[in-house]
């Protein structure tokens, strides 16, 4: 091969890459397969009194009806939001066989009607994160990580963001990191942070996708802040979709 074909070859090795790096996770090996189902409880959860947002005049202007904390909600039909459902391991092992690089945007945590939104997420170890405060009110965010570093400050007024680096985040895997206001003893979120972008957290109708998957063997876990955690042993083929509905026990 004389130099110049040698370099055209590169070339196209190179655009392919970086076509590839788009979705930024071209380093870790992805699949055509996908997991999904819905998430229920088998049962009700145990009854919680609604939020008392009475120390805060902007807080209880925000909700003039009464909030139930997000963790006790269900759909009429049993399923559950919140719930967050993730690849656990494959074959016993934690990192899937790949190093995945966490996706460029930054997963954003908005204080807003002094709830945090999203209540559940997972995120890449090392993805960015973005704090928000919406909100005519001081709130303090304070995260109580247990295998990575805490942070901890305030966003006293409306409007003001703050763009965490990868250093300042969540750089070991966690399910999961606890989230909570100094100010609001009502707000809480949970972050799960795992070393690939295998997971989902459920929304309406308890309905989870996991997208992307490579072919093999996992365990595939389920927590909720209300519920039991669950695992479940699944398979799954290049190109198929497996389809798991998962009932949670009380705790
Ligand atoms: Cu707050």
């Amino acid at each position: 091969m004389n130099n110049r074909c040698w370099n055209t070859t590169s070339l196209v090795a190179s655009l392919t890459l970086a076509l590839l790096a788009g979705s930024a996770l071209a380093d870790g090996k992805m699949g055509t397969a996908t997991v999904k189902g819905k998430i229920s409880a088998d049962g009700k959860p145990t009854p919680g009194a609604p939020i008392a947002m009475g120390a805060d005049k902007f807080c209880l202007a925000a909700n003039p009806k009464p909030v139930s904390p997000q963790g006790k909600l269900i759909f009429a039909d049993g399923t559950l939001p919140y719930a967050f459902v993730y690849i656990k391991s494959a074959d016993g092992k934690l990192d899937l066989g790949s190093k995945y690089t966490p996706p460029a945007e930054a997963l954003e945590i908005d204080q807003s009607g002094c709830m945090y939104k999203p209540h559940v997420a997972g995120m890449v170890a090392g993805q960015t994160m973005k704090i928000v405060n919406t909100d005519d009110t001081n709130h303090n965010i304070h995260s109580l990580p247990t295998k990575n570093k805490s942070f901890n400050f305030s966003q006293p007024k409306k409007g003001m963001t703050k763009d965490l680096v990868s250093a300042e985040t969540f750089n070991n895997p966690e399910v999961m990191v606890h989230i909570k206001c100094d100010v609001h003893p009502w707000m809480s979120a949970y972050i799960g942070v795992l070393p690939h972008p295998f997971f989902d957290t459920t929304k309406k109708g308890g309905e989870f996708t996991i997208k992307n998957l490579p072919a093999g063997k996992y365990k595939l876990a389920v927590w909720h802040e209300e519920w039991a955690p669950q695992e479940i042993d699944i398979e799954v083929k290049d190109g198929e979709t497996v389809e798991k509905d998962v009932k949670l026990a009380k705790k």
